[in-house]
């Protein structure tokens, strides 16, 4: 029985990643990743769903862990499905994007978890403007055309 279940766990299974493109103005928020997968690359603040949540309140709560920013209203944009193959631990994300609008405009973004991010900044959604290198599914989105803004 025991055996078993160590198998089951060394086992990769898919996990949900819900993310969030915070709009102010023209400009998104993304922070410089620490965290293995993406090191060193500008991403969107999220993180993973927990057992029972919606992907707003998902969203919600990893923005406010992430940044001290208090979410407001929220929608649904898209989904991935991507393969991080160049991992020591190989790992599959579905990744639900959902944009959101600041409960407060004036709110300044904290790096809370500074072991996983260098610092959070607003950057203008322009593909010559936004920082470089983006983490890769972020590129593939502006590469590909994707606005988050309505
Ligand atoms: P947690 O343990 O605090 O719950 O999560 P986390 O440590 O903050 O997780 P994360 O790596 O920030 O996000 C989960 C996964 O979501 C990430 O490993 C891959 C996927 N993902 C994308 N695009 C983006 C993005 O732009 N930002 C973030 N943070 N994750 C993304 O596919
Ligand atoms: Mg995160």
């Amino acid at each position: 029985m025991e055996m078993e279940m160590e198998m089951e766990e060394a086992k990769p299974v898919p996990r949900v990643g819900v993310v969030v493109f915070v709009l102010k103005g023209k400009s998104v928020l993304l922070g410089r990743r620490r965290s293995s997968i993406g090191a060193s690359t500008f991403a969107l603040p999220g993180g993973h769903l927990e057992f029972g949540e919606s992907f707003e309140e998902c969203g919600a709560r990893e923005l406010k862990e992430e940044t001290g920013l208090e979410m407001g209203k929220a929608e649904y944009l898209t989904v991935t499905n991507n393969l991080f193959l160049d991992q020591p631990k190989p790992a599959h994300y579905v990744t639900i994007f959902l944009r959101a609008v600041l409960e407060d405009p004036d709110q300044v973004a904290q790096n809370l978890e500074p072991n996983k991010c260098d610092g959070w900044g607003w950057y203008e959604w322009d593909k010559d403007k936004l920082p470089q290198p983006l983490f890769w599914p972020l590129q593939e989105m502006v590469r590909s055309g994707f606005n988050p803004f309505p």
